[in-house]
């Protein structure tokens, strides 16, 4: 029995799934553009396919007429809610027509058809095609499309193939999420790409006039994406031309319309004066990531939005692979750890933990989460650790074969990999179903010749599940001599059941290497000594491993720093010292390797250790371990930096980003000695924006009262540019002014919070690049957060939502910051006219 509490009312259960009585399998649209009147006549052509009536999805529309095979219908023959039009006693087949008009003018939630620097555009995922007409506004729909575009602009795009001026035909059926309309004074810059089946095609990145210069590093990544998926995975493009768009006012990174991309325009846009390094690597990386969404999501695509992860969790895991084999597999999946660790760990840690496929929502919007995209990614590369290389290839090979036009359901995609490696994954499936991290306890013995490791595997308790069954756990690891020589390879070991054990005839006990590739998104529980870690880190054959030994040491001793006040020995600083000086090492690996646990990571840490974090001993006891690891490495810093320039005109390829990632490394550490003299030396000379904001960051954490104007002065008219400004200078406040920093800067003239690159960049700027400001004893910053949170939700909800999640570790704190947090969530959720989208994040934190 559910209880039917007000908002579970609204509540969305997988289980209620059921087909629609009546389908549409193609829609005819004329859209005549305006900005307060757009026009939009429809014409569906529907199908029965089971009894009940026809219930049309729409938002925020006037209905101006609707017709049914080209007959006005009578009032009594439909009804309408303020989101529904029901077309009672629909027949067999027909046409039904509507004409509604909107106002993209005023759409400020950035979702249907709406309007950014005066040019038209469209968000439709997950449910925003009901805002622009009355549809079966729902993926397991899927029509052909026809649309034409009215309007006196230079450029009306659509998804397809244009057939004239402003006419857009799209031959696969799609569902309305994946719809799409752009127009405006646009300028594009064009390529062609010839796929493996010899056709051409068209590719063309259309920008504000101005940017035409910035898309190069676009279009080249589009090329490579669309070589890799047909070298990898054998996929092929499928239109004649492929446009990506970039549009300013965003609330996600990019999306993935049939042949129309529409992306945030910081994941197009990059030139070495204006984008740093990870702008490239995020744009290379977003590209791909939509480009292949044309097979895992369009061709193929979720039967409801409970099967998000379908789409997401793959093509994340295949952007992942496309960046690995880019730019190499180490730093890349290190990169990836550390970003699922910072926010997929924490999600499922705290009070929005929801499974890989969750089974109910209320926003399907709150469900973009790290847990769908990256835990979901971590479950592709586990089952295809699991069935293997060749076995993974297969099951996608059937998949692709099978489900081609489809709309389907994780059963469907496991089911493809049961048939194709004869596995049975009825206890893989688990972990779609079961939230939580699972822990991994590791104890070793050695006794006479036989070393055992007890390994058990516990999975907490997360909100409305508890009692969780054991999951399919793929341990990668090897043995070394306590001598840094391998004596077993890798291996994997499958832990199944609750515990297990491993055992092996060895003369010396061995240092074990343990999850290696961090083969499985759990956390270890593993107490080893310091010796063996050292050992690994300086003679792993997994590089992974060799990073991770040297962040256990990290976080052990910040941990102790923290809670006993330990000093930093003399033994790790000498091993940070080799790793910084290791010149056969790669230098974006030594970057990685260097880099302390964040603030954030050392709270979360703390929390499992039930150790209540307190942000500003953290913050100290970080600062202190720079510090001391200045002070250790005082005489090399300067020739080391000097040894990794990387003179010449700026390449963003990934062999220079980790000369530069060192490189900005070292400065902080040299800005800790010298008060930010190299650091305004750098900022002088630097001809690329990574050096110039790595630079720009040390001099704001040194206090330099200057840099920030004259960093205004030279980039005012560059708006990417300038969300840089905004966020470095309220993350690299000093903790106690980070609030009142980011509180002058919301009344800066280019402050916009309509704008959400602008507002994410303040308000994350704070909660999560400055904790400690955050988390100001005086609850100021929780404040302010809930205050812009209630400001934006008015007419953004999406992304209020989406940044209301700062509060979703609030239970780790003292007793005073939790009441506060407490305070300030029940203030949003007190206010009226709160928004489905925070409401329920706010509720569930509340929980
Ligand atoms: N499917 C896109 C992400 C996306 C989701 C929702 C959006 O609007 C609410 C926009 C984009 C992707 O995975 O890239
Ligand atoms: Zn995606």
């Amino acid at each position: 029995m559910r209880d039917a509490t007000p908002e579970q009312d609204q509540t969305i259960y997988l289980a209620d799934y059921a087909p629609v009585p009546v389908t549409v399998t193609h829609v005819d649209l004329q859209v005549r553009l305006d900005p307060l009147a757009t026009r939009v006549s429809s014409r569906l052509t529907c199908i029965r396919q089971g009894p009940g009536d026809m219930v049309l999805n729409g938002e925020l529309l006037k209905l101006r007429a609707v017709r049914l095979d080209g007959e006005e219908l009578s009032p009594d023959a439909y009804s309408l809610t303020d989101t529904t039009l029901t077309i009672l006693n629909a027949p067999d087949s027909f046409l039904l027509e509507t004409e509604v008009e909107i106002a993209p003018q005023t759409n400020k939630a950035l979702s249907g058809l709406y309007m950014s620097n005066g040019m038209y555009c469209t968000q439709c995922e997950a449910e925003g095609f009901r805002r622009i007409t009355y549809m079966l506004d729902r993926p397991d729909v899927m029509a052909t499309y026809d649309v034409q575009i009215d309007a006196d602009l230079p450029v009306m795009l659509s998804n397809g193939d244009e057939t004239a001026h402003g006419h857009w035909r799209d031959p696969w059926p799609k569902p309305t999420y994946l719809f799409a309309l752009v127009a405006g004074d646009l300028i594009a810059t064009h390529d062609s790409f010839t796929t493996m089946d010899g056709r051409d095609v068209a590719l063309n990145v259309w920008v504000r006039p101005g940017d035409e210069g910035r898309t190069a590093y676009a279009l080249d990544s589009l090329k490579r994406s669309m070589a890799w998926d047909e070298k990898v995975y054998g996929r092929v493009y499928d239109l004649s031309v492929f446009n990506i768009v970039a549009v300013d006012d965003f609330n996600m990174g990019a999306m993935e319309n049939k042949g129309l991309n529409i992306f945030n325009s910081k994941y197009v846009l990059a030139s070495p004066e204006t984008a740093t390094d990870a702008d490239f690597a995020n744009i290379e990386r977003i590209v791909a990531h939509e480009y292949f969404h044309n097979w895992t999501g369009n061709r193929i695509t979720c039967r409801d939005w409970f099967q998000l992860c379908l789409k997401e969790g793959l093509t994340v895991f295949r952007d992942q692979q496309f960046s690995q084999d880019a730019r190499g597999f180490a730093t890349q999946r290190i990169g990836d750890v550390l970003n699922l660790r910072a926010r997929q760990f924490r999600e499922d840690a705290g009070p929005l933990a929801h499974p890989v496929r969750p089974e109910s929502f209320v926003e399907i919007n709150n469900f973009y989460t790290a847990t769908i995209y990256e835990k979901g990614a971590e479950l592709i590369g586990m089952l295809r650790t699991l069935v293997g290389a060749e076995g993974y290839a297969a099951g996608c090979a059937l998949y692709f074969e099978r489900h081609d036009g489809q709309a389907c359901t994780i059963e469907d995609w496991l089911a493809c990999f049961e048939a194709a490696t004869g596995r049975d994954l009825t206890q893989f499936k688990l972990w779609y179903t079961q939230a939580g991290t699972p822990v991994v306890k590791v104890t070793e013995h050695f006794n006479d010749g036989t070393y055992r490791i007890d390994l058990e595997q516990v999975i907490p308790d997360t909100p409305g599940q508890a009692n969780k069954k054991p999951m399919p756990i793929p341990l990668a690891f090897g043995l070394l001599a306590q001598d840094g020589s391998e004596v077993v390879g890798t291996q994997i070991h499958e832990l199944t059941s609750e515990t297990d054990h491993l055992s092996f005839d060895l003369d010396a006990k061995p240092v074990l290497s343990i999850l290696r590739g961090f083969s499985a998104p759990v956390i270890l529980d593993f107490v080893q000594p310091d010796a063996e870690r050292l050992t690994l880190l300086a003679h792993d054959t997994d590089p992974f491993n060799r990073w991770e030994a040297g962040r256990a040491l990290a976080k052990d001793r910040l941990m102790r720093a923290v809670t006993d006040d330990a000093d930093f020995d003399a033994p790790w600083l000498d091993a940070m010292t080799t790793l910084a000086t290791d010149t056969d090492a790669d230098p974006a690996f030594r970057a990685l390797a260097l880099a302390l646990p964040s603030e954030d990571d050392l709270a979360q840490s703390l929390h499992n250790a039930d150790v209540v974090p307190d942000p500003d001993r953290i913050y100290a006891v970080r600062r202190a371990a720079q510090l001391a690891m200045a002070e250790h490495l005082r005489d090399d810093l300067s020739d080391l930096r000097e040894s990794n320039a990387t003179p010449g005109s700026y390449d963003p390829k990934a062999e220079d980003a980790g000369k530069r990632a060192l490189s900005a490394t070292l400065l902080r550490l040299q800005t800790m000695l010298d008060g930010g003299k190299a650091a305004r030396a750098a900022y002088d000379v630097a001809n690329n924006m990574t050096d110039r904001m790595a630079a720009f960051a040390c001099l704001l954490d040194a206090g330099d009262e200057t840099v920030a104007h004259s960093f205004e002065q030279d980039w005012q008219d560059d708006r990417l540019v300038m969300d840089k400004w905004f966020m470095a200078q309220v993350a690299h406040a000093a903790p106690r002014d980070a609030v009142g920093v980011a509180d002058r800067l919301t009344r800066h003239r280019d402050f916009d919070a309509s704008n959400p690159n602008r507002f994410r960049s303040l308000i994350a700027g704070l909660t999560g690049g400055n904790p400690a400001g955050f988390h100001n004893p005086d609850g100021t910053g929780y404040e302010f957060l809930a205050s812009w949170l209630l400001h934006l939700d008015k007419s953004n909800p999406q992304t209020s939502a989406r940044l209301s999640t700062a509060f979703d570790g609030w239970t780790r704190y003292d007793a005073d910051r939790q009441a506060m947090m407490k305070a300030q969530l029940e203030r949003i959720l007190g206010t009226t006219g709160l928004s489905r989208d925070l409401s329920e994040m706010v509720i569930r934190m509340l929980k």
